[in-house]
């Protein structure tokens, strides 16, 4: 079996342009992943995600244990046949969702015993069961169990929980164990401190890993404070192995990450968005619920090359989606997925021509100028 690995093929400054080799498939960087919670990415066919550009998902440990159960997807033949995608996918692996969505939380050094936010049932979570149930759904890509610190927060709530992340990575790695083609990802923790950030870059490269995320952002500081963490931070992770920026993020998070060496990043906005009448576009977000656009025979973008561009105008967008119709969700997340990969793919594009500057400057000067 093909071994996960890692090539990078150029750099322009700190950004980085490559390859994540896996048995299911290659992985272009820096990568965006749509995210699939509940073994879909909401309103789309698989072939339609990959139509968009997709080359990995991202799929969520908690959602998937709560329901359908991951020894019912396991007995099924794993998360890639349950639901049709048969390219690599990420699973995070709950800790995060725990805090955010269960009602009656109780974390110890153990793990964390939580009642469902969909039936009230109780269950726990702990690193050994989160690594078990990532293995259950067939995931190439597996996050380390980690506490990700609800702000606010002291800087020594943020040291405790990040130290205890770091033991939980330890157990992640123990019980993940040794298992060719797929691969581990470590979490640093750590605020908005650079030392807590170096402390946990520092015991996470002791353990080692196939790759490094950095978590505890975009968790509500902002993105000055955010683009403040990730001057340093990359740089404290291996340069040889990909890094991933956990829930990032708008199309101005998502540049920034990458001019500060990110390489892989996921978020729901996209689809989410798409969802509630909201196009992200080059030239900034269009709302399509507003009326001004009820006679507009214009497509969304003029150049988009998605079918919601090509075959509606904003007008047909705009009824479909005053009238609630299923097709809105359909071309609005069609049309934000292309847009977020066509984005990456520029990034891609621009880094390997060593002209990510201008790219950059081209991406500020557009959504500046606006006229949508
Ligand atoms: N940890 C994990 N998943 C996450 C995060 C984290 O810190 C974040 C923070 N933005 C999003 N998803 N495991
Ligand atoms: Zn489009």
């Amino acid at each position: 079996m093909t071994a996960f690995s890692f090539s990078i093929a150029a750099t322009d400054g700190r950004a980085r342009t490559g390859t994540i080799h896996t048995p299911r498939g290659q992985i272009r960087t820096p990568a965006f992943m749509p995210v699939g919670t509940a073994a879909t990415v909401k309103a789309m066919l698989p072939e339609s995600v990959r139509a968009t550009g997709a080359d990995i998902l991202l799929g969520n440990t908690y959602h998937l244990m709560l329901r359908p159960g991951a020894e019912r997807v396991a007995k099924l033949g794993g998360l890639h046949r349950f639901m049709n995608w048969n390219r690599p996918i990420l699973t995070d692996s709950g800790g995060f969702q725990v805090m955010s969505l269960s009602d009656l939380r109780k974390l110890t050094e153990d793990g964390v015993r939580f009642k469902s936010h969909v039936d009230g049932s109780e269950h726990f979570l702990s690193p050994e069961r989160s690594m078990e149930i990532q293995r259950l759904l067939g995931s190439d890509i597996v996050m380390c169990f980690d506490e990700c610190p609800a702000l606010p927060a002291t800087e020594e709530q943020v040291a405790q929980s990040m130290r205890m992340s770091m033991r939980w990575a330890e157990r992640s790695r123990e019980a993940f164990g040794d298992r060719p083609g797929h691969a581990l990802f470590g979490i640093q923790q750590g605020g908005v401190t650079k030392e807590l950030r170096a402390e946990s870059a520092e015991a996470l490269r002791a353990i080692g890993f196939d790759g490094y995320a950095i978590g505890g952002l975009a968790v509500g500081e902002g993105q000055e404070a955010m683009f403040g963490v990730l001057d340093y931070a990359p740089g404290m992770l291996p340069a040889d192995r990909p890094r991933y920026l956990m829930g990032v993020g708008k199309p101005d998070d998502i540049v920034g990450a990458v001019q500060r060496g990110v390489d892989m990043m996921d978020c729901v906005l996209p689809s989410r968005s798409g969802r509630t009448g909201q196009a992200w576009t080059r030239r900034g977000q269009v709302n399509l619920k507003n009326a001004r656009h009820a006679d507009d025979p214009r497509p969304l973008d003029e150049d988009c090359a998605c079918p919601a561009c090509r075959g509606y105008s904003r007008a047909y967008l705009h009824h479909v989606y005053r009238a609630g119709e299923i097709i809105a969700s359909m071309l609005l997340t069609w049309h934000n997925l292309h847009y977020f990969q066509e984005l990456m793919d520029g990034l891609r594009t621009a880094i390997a021509a060593g002209r990510l500057e201008a790219f950059v400057a081209d991406f500020h000067r557009l959504r500046a100028e606006g006229d949508i």
